[in-house]
């Protein structure tokens, strides 16, 4: 044995350290930012609805869902145009001073119409969504999502359609972190809602009746891109949860993706990340860094597996099959040997 226990005790609590939550801290638009409120602090007037606790909304069907914990009407609403870019800045910890702690899992956008009602004063609960962009694995081999590059500091990026009618609307920017979708009820989910003007232009476009869903209500804990016990698995295909992206936004036949253009929606502006889990940033399975040294993701993966090997059938909504649990079980013996192996 090249590395003692301890060792790997050591290293499974700074998993679950790094394991932590956030929020969207920022919104940049044409140049211009729009600060957000930090969660359950004293509001200021903003554009960000501000949540109540940067912990995960959990369940697919938690009426938090609709714009994230305990969402609050905010007092402002920023002036965009259709086509133009918006930067989402998610940042980790109650008062956003450390990175995003997540990499696995998609970011997915939807937007609503405040109708006349301006966006400071409307209740979104009820409303109709549409979703106009989704990014997931960028590198399926590699179980890189464009999360990752979230993680390590760049801003999530999402274009407005470029024939969208003027008018108010909420844009709702969610990240699902799906380090725990191995069982049922693990997936986490962040949305983060927005109040905008789209200027005036002549522009019509517009989701069909079709393409229109409530949130929540487009997702099942079973979803399988919402439960998901090949998230860990290399080459496995990832199927996005909800409606697909509206035809006026440039739609999506499959519903299934490794996102060809999700680099492209993903700032590289962000700085390098200092912080320790920025390291595992990457993921790369072909480190060759020594065992004592084995990414945090990695080990993470490793931990998640033992969790769901050992558990009694009885923890999980969905019964681990014999097969499932031989399968398991040689992951995890693959996963042994990979850290003891230095890889
Ligand atoms: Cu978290």
């Amino acid at each position: 044995m090249k590395i003692p226990l301890i060792s790997l005790i050591v290293t499974f609590s700074l998993c679950s350290y790094v394991s932590g939550h956030g929020y969207v801290a920022k919104l940049i638009v044409n140049g211009q930012s729009y600060s957000g409120n930090a969660p359950g602090a004293q509001a200021t007037p903003s554009v960000i609805r501000q949540i109540s606790d940067i912990s995960p909304v959990k369940g697919a069907t938690n009426p938090d869902l609709n714009c994230g914990l305990s969402a609050q009407l905010a007092a402002d609403v920023a002036t965009v145009n259709a086509g133009d870019s918006l930067a989402f800045d998610w940042r980790g910890g109650s008062d956003g001073d450390s990175n995003w702690p997540h990499n696995t899992g998609p970011m997915l956008t939807y937007m609503t119409s405040c109708g006349s009602t301006p966006c400071s004063q409307y209740n979104s609960s009820q409303s109709k969504w549409f979703k106009i962009q989704q990014v997931g694995l960028v590198d399926a081999n590699s179980n890189t999502w464009a999360q990752a590059a979230v993680m390590n500091g760049a801003t999530a990026n999402v274009t407005l359609p470029a024939t969208l009618a003027p008018g108010n609307y909420i844009i709702r920017h969610e990240i699902i972190a799906l380090q725990l979708a191995v069982s049922v009820g693990g997936a986490e989910f962040y949305p983060s809602c927005s109040q905008i003007s789209v200027g005036n232009s002549d522009q019509t476009g517009g989701p069909t009746e079709d393409e229109l869903v409530l949130l929540p209500g487009a997702y099942s804990d079973t979803d399988p891109g919402i439960y998901d016990p090949n998230i860990y698995n290399p080459g496995a295909s990832y199927t996005f949860p909800g409606p697909p992206v509206a035809a006026f936004a440039g739609g999506d036949s499959s519903g299934t993706s490794v996102s060809g253009d999700a680099s492209a929606s993903v700032s590289a502006a962000g700085s390098a990340s200092t912080s320790a889990a920025g390291s595992s940033g990457t993921g790369s399975s072909s480190s060759s860094s020594s065992a004592s040294q084995a990414s945090p993701q990695s080990v993470c993966r490793l931990q998640r597996r033992m969790a769901l090997t050992t558990s009694d059938s009885s923890t999980f909504t969905v019964p681990v099959s014999h097969k499932r649990r031989r399968s398991l079980l040689t992951g995890l013996f693959r996963d042994v040997a990979l850290l003891y192996r230095g890889s």
